[in-house]
C-alpha cells in the first residue's frame, strides 16, 4: 500500500501526458531542442514525484483516505464534535482520542470527553492536565445539556456500544463517526455516519496517527505525539504484537514529532503493591509441556492488573509459547491466558467456557478450586495439542 493522493495522481498524469507528447515529437522529429526541454521537464516531475512519495512516514490506504474526506465534511456539518473511547478507558482509548482532538481543535469546535473516574489511563490524565493547559476533559454529566440532533460523536477504540465509555452519549448525538482496530463483533449494527475499522492496524492511535497526516497536521507537539506513541506501545507490548511497517512508520512519525518514550515508560510504571503481586505470581510458575501456569490466591484491587501483567511477563520464560494466569473470584476461578500467536489460546479457553483472542483469552470456571481448575485447563489444552 502506498500512499497516493490526488495530488500524486496528478502528478502521474502529467507525467505520462509528458511522455506521450515526447514519443509524438519523436515520431515527427521535430526539433531535438523541443525534445531535449520536454524530457527534461517529465525527468524533473519524476523527481519531484518521487521526493513526495518518499517523504511521508505514514501510509493511509485508500479506505481510509475516503473515510478522512467524509470526515471532513462531517465536522463541517455538525454543530459540537465529542470525541470519546472505550470504557475504563486506556492508553489507546484516551491517547487516540487526545490526538485527534488535538489534530481538529484549532478549525472545529471539539470536545474530548471521557470519564475520569474509571479510567485506567490515569498517568495520561495528569499529564495532559499538567501540560496542556487547553485541553479540558469532560464528563458525560457536564455536555449533557448541549448535545443535540447536530452534534457528531466521534466514537475511537471501540465500535461495541456497550462498552462505550458514556453509551447515552452514542444514542443522542445526531451523527456518529467509528474509528476502531478490533474485529467487527457479529451484533454490530451500522447506524454511523461514516465508519473505519481496520483490525490489522496495531491500534486506534496507529490510525489516528496516519489521519494526522491526511488532515495535514505536519507538526504535531510533544504532548499528542507522546500520548499516541503510548497507546501504540500499550497495544503493541511495547512494538512486539500486532505490529507491521506502517506500526513503525507511524511511531518513526511521532518520535520526529518528538514523542518521549522515557515518559511513556513512566506511564508504564506500577505501584510496589502490583509489582510485589506480579512476581509472587510468576514465581508460582509450574511448566506443563511448553505452557506456563501459575497462579495467585488473593483477589483484591492489584489482583486484576497483576494478574494480567505477570501472564505477559510468563511468556518471557524460555521456550513458553503460552502462559495461564488463575485467580479465585468469589466461588469461581479465573483463568487468564496469553500467547505470542502460535498457540491460539481463545481456542483453549473456548473449552472452558470462555472466549476472547488469539492472543489474549479468559474463561472462569465454577468448580471446587484451583486443583480441579487446574486439572480442567490441562486437559483443555492436551485437547488442543490433539486437534492440532
Ligand atoms: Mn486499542
Amino acid at each position: 500500500m502506498k500512499k497516493i493522493s490526488n495530488k500524486s495522481l496528478l502528478f502521474i498524469a502529467i507525467i505520462l501526458v509528458g511522455v506521450a507528447l515526447c514519443i509524438f515529437m519523436l515520431s515527427f522529429s521535430i526539433n531535438a531542442l523541443l525534445i531535449t526541454a520536454g524530457g527534461l521537464a517529465v525527468l524533473l516531475l519524476f523527481v519531484y514525484l518521487l521526493f513526495r512519495l518518499s517523504d511521508t512516514d505514514c501510509v493511509a490506504d485508500y479506505k481510509l483516505i475516503r473515510f478522512t474526506k467524509k470526515l471532513k465534511k462531517l465536522l463541517g456539518e455538525a454543530s459540537t464534535v465529542y470525541i470519546m473511547g472505550h470504557k475504563f478507558s486506556d492508553l489507546d482509548s484516551l491517547g487516540a482520542s487526545y490526538g485527534l482532538y488535538y489534530a481538529l481543535r484549532n478549525k472545529y469546535n471539539v470536545k474530548l470527553v471521557a470519564n475520569k473516574q474509571t479510567t485506567l489511563a490515569r498517568p495520561l490524565v495528569d499529564f495532559l492536565r499538567f501540560s496542556d493547559k487547553d485541553c479540558n476533559i469532560y464528563d458525560y454529566s457536564e455536555i449533557a445539556d448541549t448535545v443535540d440532533e447536530k452534534s457528531l460523536v466521534i466514537v475511537v477504540d471501540t465500535h461495541r456500544q456497550m462498552i462505550m465509555d458514556f453509551p447515552e452519549l452514542y444514542d443522542k448525538a445526531g451523527n456518529i463517526v467509528i474509528i476502531d482496530h478490533h474485529r467487527k463483533s457479529d451484533d454490530f449494527r451500522d447506524r454511523t455516519a461514516a465508519c473505519y475499522m481496520k483490525s490489522s492496524a496495531s491500534s486506534a492511535c496507529e490510525i489516528v496517527t496516519v489521519m494526522c497526516e491526511l488532515l495535514k497536521i505536519r507538526k504535531l507537539g510533544i504532548v499528542p505525539a507522546t500520548a499516541l506513541l503510548s497507546g501504540i506501545m500499550l497495544d503493541t507490548k511495547n512494538f512486539v504484537m500486532n505490529t507491521n511497517a506502517n506500526t513503525f512508520r507511524a511511531a518513526s512519525f511521532l518520535r520526529k514529532n518528538r514523542a518521549d518514550p522515557v515518559l511513556i515508560k513512566k506511564m508504564f510504571s506500577e505501584s510496589v503493591d502490583v509489582c510485589k503481586r506480579k512476581y509472587d505470581i510468576v514465581s508460582d510458575v509450574k511448566l506443563y509441556e511448553s505452557f506456563a501456569i501459575a497462579k495467585t490466591d488473593t483477589n483484591d484491587q492489584y489482583t486484576r492488573i497483576a494478574t494480567a501483567q505477570a501472564a505477559d511477563e510468563l511468556l518471557g520464560i524460555n521456550g513458553v509459547v503460552a502462559a495461564f494466569v488463575m485467580c479465585p473470584s468469589d466461588d469461581k476461578i479465573n483463568i487468564s491466558a496469553r500467547s505470542f500467536g502460535d498457540v491460539d489460546v481463545q481456542k483453549i479457553m473456548a473449552k472452558l467456557g470462555g472466549g476472547g483472542h488469539k492472543t489474549v483469552s479468559a474463561c472462569q470456571i465454577k468448580c471446587g478450586g484451583f486443583e480441579k481448575a487446574e486439572s480442567l485447563l490441562k486437559k483443555a489444552i492436551k485437547e488442543y495439542i490433539d486437534e492440532r
